[in-house]
């Protein structure tokens, strides 16, 4: 759960194609690569005293196995699952099986677009969405892990007391 140099760990997973970002389509996902948006994300959550695991794939499977990592080793998910969202209810069901929060990042705003964008399987199993805000909301997503995993987790001095017991 947390590696003694970059602190607890934040898994974030990036669906189909958002590995073209940056290459096409600049008036709906900007002009950021993934690549670029990786290490703005990996910077917050440093300076929030956490790490992250930043991956891509353009499998359903692949992304499901990942999601089923987080069981273990991770405070939380940051999950943009691109065009599975609105299809996928194997990852919703991987995403369920978690009890660490999972916060929903899209960069453009799904609501504004075409009717078949505007339901989310992912939103079922998510604490919270982001949409519409660019490569930012990657960004805002890692703040509310942060925020979420320092709720669910017991203060030191309460941990401490219940080891001397
Ligand atoms: O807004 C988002 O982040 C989306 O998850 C992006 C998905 C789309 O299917 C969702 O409805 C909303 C698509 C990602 C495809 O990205 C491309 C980037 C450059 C060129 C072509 C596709």
């Amino acid at each position: 759960m947390t590696n003694k140099a970059t602190g607890p760990q934040i898994l974030v997973l990036n669906g189909p194609n958002l590995n073209l970002l940056g290459t096409r389509e600049p008036a709906i996902y900007g002009r950021a690569t993934l690549a670029e948006i990786a290490k703005t994300t990996k910077t917050r959550a440093s300076q929030l005293g956490f790490g992250v695991d930043f991956r891509q794939s353009n499998s359903e499977s692949e992304l499901v196995s990942w999601v089923q990592e987080a069981r273990t080793g991770f405070v939380g998910v940051i999950v943009n699952a691109g065009a599975y969202t609105h299809t996928s209810i194997a990852i919703l069901d991987a995403l369920a099986a978690l009890e660490v929060p999972v916060v929903e990042v899209h960069l453009s705003n799904i609501f504004r677009r075409e009717a078949f964008r505007h339901h989310s399987f992912v939103s079922q199993a998510a604490t919270g969405i982001v949409a519409g805000l660019g490569p930012k909301g990657y960004e805002l997503a890692v703040e509310a892990i942060a925020h979420l995993a320092r709720l669910s987790r017991p203060r030191r001095s309460a941990r401490r007391k219940k080891t001397t017991r």
